[in-house]
């Protein structure tokens, strides 16, 4: 079904025709009520009144994450304070989180456009909703759990972790559509085959999966072990959350934008230059219609490529393809972003350790883990008078072991997730030798 088949299958001249007035209103509501914007268009030389149709959106300045550290963390509201309804946080690039804010228009509009997304995965009002995203400041749940109450669903809020009760919640409550990290989806999928339970008695038929990237390789190894037909959902916090793209059931051939709200361009990596459909660039996206934290061409550093060619679901709105990479040097572990810079900033606040480190990535079994190899100071290391720094010898002495845990507790506090530690004696971590230092080792491509 399609949930709101008037802006979906819009024609597409009439899209333009939205998108222009949408584009013109929002240039007025920023200028008004963003202080920030208002000496930006000032200095483009950009008023309301020079938008004639979308395609004067080029004019326009590109918003970047740091702009909104730069005014965390409410700097950017175009809302009384008194106006905002909810706020939810994803990672900065620092120690600060990236802050973002919804009126009641927003919250309405959030649960919407996920209600159309699960209406293109294939739900149906009156089905039941295994919602396993993380409940909280992040997105997922909470934007994926109006979204399904809006479509009629039966929204079951199991959040993130516990897979043992999920396996329970699964089969006693015969749930049609389940919504997660692709990542997760595997690992529920390992633990059905683990049980000897075949996707023919498992009661999912739908599952939308996104938050971090995954490929068609392992769209087909979920399909089969859960016998499901998963899509993609695509979303990130500063332009809405979940919904801002999703894929129809029927074509599976790159994700539907909601483009009468957030409008897509893809533009060169590196001269910013606009490019046509098919040509693979960085996702750029405008908040046509949000009140609270509305964002001019907002680099989401996603890369990715459009369509707009006809899709057998009948709907209009441009398409997407999976997300191929990203041009900064986010990671996302088990759905989470986390920068490096992150770490490099916990590991400062510990004065036993150096500025020294690395950071390692794999794939344990079906879900990611991240160990973070830290390098202790000369004087300390001197300190414990140790002439290495085996797992043994942390284990052995109570100092190094209290570090390790000192630091691994830090990081979860302050980022969010678990992190393995492991110590290195000085100089074992890597150092620029010139060149653009790489301290990320990601095993999992
Ligand atoms: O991940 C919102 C979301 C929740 C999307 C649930 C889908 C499902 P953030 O935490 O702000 O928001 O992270 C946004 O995650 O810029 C992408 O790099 C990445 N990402 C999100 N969805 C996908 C996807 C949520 N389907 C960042 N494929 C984005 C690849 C994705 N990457």
């Amino acid at each position: 079904m399609i949930f709101e088949p008037d802006f979906e299958t819009l024609p597409r001249e009439a899209m333009r025709a939205l998108q222009g007035d949408r584009l013109r209103a929002l240039v007025g509501y920023v200028h008004d009520r963003v202080p920030a914007y208002r000496e930006r268009l000032r200095r483009s030389g950009v008023s309301a009144s020079d938008i004639a149709s979308i395609d004067d959106i080029t004019r326009l300045p590109i918003t970047r994450k740091s702009d909104l550290r730069d005014h965390y963390p409410f700097g950017l509201l175009a809302v009384a304070r008194g106006e905002v309804r909810r706020v939810h946080v994803s990672s900065g690039t620092t120690g600060k989180p990236t802050v973002v804010a919804y009126t009641a228009g927003d919250v309405d509009l959030f649960a919407r456009v996920n209600a159309r997304s699960l209406a293109m995965a294939g739900a149906e009002p009156g089905m039941m909703l295994h919602n396993a995203y993380g409940y909280g400041l992040f997105t997922g749940g909470l934007g994926i759990h109006y979204g399904g109450e809006r479509l009629g669903l039966n929204v079951v809020p199991v959040s993130g972790g516990m897979t043992e009760r999920q396996m329970t919640l699964i089969t006693d409550f015969r749930p049609e559509v389940i919504t997660c990290t692709p990542s997760y989806a595997l690992t529920l999928a390992t633990e059905f085959l683990k049980r000897g339970i075949g996707p023919d008695e498992i009661s999912l038929r739908f599952a939308v999966l996104g938050a971090e990237p995954w490929t068609d390789g392992m769209r087909a190894q979920i399909d089969a072990a859960l016998g499901v037909k998963s899509v993609n959902i695509y979303g990130l916090s500063e332009i809405i959350g979940p919904g801002v793209s999703c894929e129809c059931v029927e074509g599976r051939d790159g994700s539907h934008i909601m483009e009468d709200h957030f409008f897509p361009e893809i533009l060169d990596s590196e001269s910013g230059e606009p490019l046509g459909d098919g040509e693979e660039g960085v996702l750029v996206l405008t908040t046509l219609t949000k009140e609270a934290l509305p964002l001019l061409r907002y680099w989401t550093g996603d890369i990715t490529s459009l369509t707009r060619a006809p899709c057998p679901c009948g709907r209009t709105l441009a398409r997407m393809r999976l997300i191929k990479g990203r041009t900064d040097d986010m990671l996302i572990i088990r759905g989470v972003n986390v920068y490096p810079s992150q770490i490099e900033s916990v590991l400062a606040r510990v004065p036993e350790l150096s500025p020294h480190y690395r950071i390692v990535v794999r794939r344990d079994g079906t879900l990611d883990g991240i160990c973070v190899h830290a390098e202790v100071s000369d004087a300390f290391f001197r300190e414990v008078g140790r002439a290495v720094l085996s797992q043994e010898v942390v284990e052995s002495d109570h100092r190094l072991r209290d570090l390790r845990e000192r630091l691994a507790m830090l990081l979860r506090d302050i980022i969010g997730i678990a992190m393995a530690v492991e110590l290195l004696p000085p100089g074992e971590a890597p150092r620029s030798e010139g060149g653009k230092l790489n301290r990320v080792t990601d095993s999992r491509r």
